[in-house]
C-alpha cells in the first residue's frame, strides 16, 4: 500500500530529504535563543535551567511542529511558543527522570545530569519551574484565546495525569514485572507518544489543518511515538555509551521490559519498520487530497530512526 502511494508522489518527494536540515539551519539559532531568553538573570534557579537547556538535545519536538507548519507552508514563527512550551515540558521530564527517585541516571547528553551537578532539591525545583513555565508560555498574545485555551487544554492532557506521568507511573510500577506487547505498548503511548501528539495536534491547529488532517497527523505522532521508542530500545542495546551520552544497558539493569526483550532483536527491527512505515503512510494521505502538502518535512523526521 505504501509502494503504491510512494509511486503516486515520486518526483514530488526530493530523494535525499533536506527539508528539515534546511528548517533546522535557519530556526535552530533562533530557537536556543528564545529557549533561554526568560532565564538570563543571576540565581541557582536560572543557572540549573540553563544547565540543561544549554546541553541541548535534537529539539524533535519543537522542530515537529516547526515541521506541520512548513508542510502547510505557514509562517514558522507562529509556532515558536507551542514548541518553546513542548522543550520546556520535555527537559523537566529528562531533569526529574534522572533523580535517584526515578531513572538514577548520572549522566545526561554526556555531561553530569542535572541533580549531579547542582543537587537534589535545585533539579526538582528548575524542573516544576519548567513544567509550570510551559503554560505561562503558551499564554503569549501571539495566539487568540480560543487557540491559547485549545493548547493549554493539550499540553496539559499529555504531558500530566493522563499523559506522560502516568506513563512513567506505569513505567515504574512495571519494574520487574514480564509485560506483555500491548502494556509496553500503553506505557510508551502514554510516557512519549503523548508529548509526539501534543506537538503534532499543536502544528495541525496553529495551520488551521481540517479535522480529517489533523487525524492523519495524529496517526504519524502515534506510529512515529512507537518507532522512536523501539529505536531507542535498540540503540540502548546496540551502542556505545558515547554514542548516547549515558551509560549502556540501563534499561536492562534495571530489568525493565523493552521491545527486543519481548520481541527479540529481529523481530523487534521488523516492528520498527513496520511503524515507520505506518508513519509514511499516515502522512502520505494528507497529500491525496491536499496537492500542495509538503510530505517532506514530516517524513525526514523518520530518518533519524535509522539502525
Ligand atoms: C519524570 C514525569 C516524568 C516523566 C519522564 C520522557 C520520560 C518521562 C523519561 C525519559 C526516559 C526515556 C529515556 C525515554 C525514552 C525516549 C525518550 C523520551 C528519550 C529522550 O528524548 P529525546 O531523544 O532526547 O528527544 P533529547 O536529548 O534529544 O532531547
Amino acid at each position: 500500500m505504501i509502494v503504491g502511494k510512494l509511486k503516486i508522489l515520486k518526483g514530488k518527494i526530493p530523494v535525499k530529504m533536506e527539508a528539515l536540515k534546511t528548517l533546522r539551519s535557519q530556526y535552530e539559532e533562533k530557537l536556543q535563543i528564545a529557549l533561554l531568553s526568560p532565564f538570563s538573570a543571576n540565581n541557582l534557579l536560572n543557572e540549573s535551567i540553563r544547565y540543561s537547556l544549554t546541553h541541548a538535545g535534537k529539539h524533535l519536538r519543537p522542530f515537529l511542529i516547526f515541521a506541520v507548519l512548513a508542510a502547510y507552508d505557514k509562517e514558522i514563527e507562529i509556532g515558536l511558543n507551542a514548541a518553546l512550551a513542548v522543550e520546556y515540558i520535555h527537559t523537566y521530564s529528562l531533569i526529574h527522570d534522572d533523580l535517584p527517585a526515578m531513572d538514577n541516571d548520572d549522566y545526561r547528553r554526556g555531561v553530569l545530569s542535572n541533580h549531579k551537578q547542582f543537587d537534589e532539591a535545585t533539579a526538582i525545583l528548575a524542573g516544576d519551574a519548567l513544567l509550570t513555565y510551559a503554560f505561562e508560555v503558551l499564554q503569549a498574545d501571539a495566539y487568540t484565546f480560543e487557540k491559547k485555551a485549545k493548547l493549554t487544554a493539550l499540553l496539559a492532557r499529555s504531558s500530566g495525569y493522563e499523559g506522560m506521568v502516568l506513563g512513567q507511573t506505569l513505567d515504574i510500577c512495571s519494574e520487574e514485572q514480564n509485560l506483555c506487547l500491548e502494556a509496553l505498548v500503553k506505557i510508551h503511548r502514554k510516557k512519549t507518544g503523548a508529548l509526539f501528539s501534543y506537538c503534532l495536534q499543536a502544528g495541525s491547529l496553529l495551520a488551521d489543518a481540517t479535522r480529517e488532517d489533523t487525524r492523519h497527523l495524529i496517526a504519524f505522532a502515534e506510529h512515529f511515538g512507537l518507532a522512536y521508542q523501539i529505536h531507542n530500545d535498540l540503540q540502548e542495546l546496540l551502542w556505545s555509551d558515547d554514542a548516547r551520552g549515558k551509560k549502556q544497558h540501563g534499561d536492562q539493569s534495571l530489568g525493565k521490559n523493552t521491545y527486543p526483550s519481548l520481541l527479540g532483536l529481529q523481530e523487534a527491527k521488523a516492528a520498527l519498520t513496520e511503524q515507520k512505515n505506518s508513519a509514511k503512510e499516515a502522512v502520505l494521505a494528507i497529500c491525496e487530497h491536499k496537492s500542495d502538502f509538503k510530505p517532506e518535512y514530516l517524513l525526514d523526521f523518520l530518518d533519524y530512526l535509522a539502525i
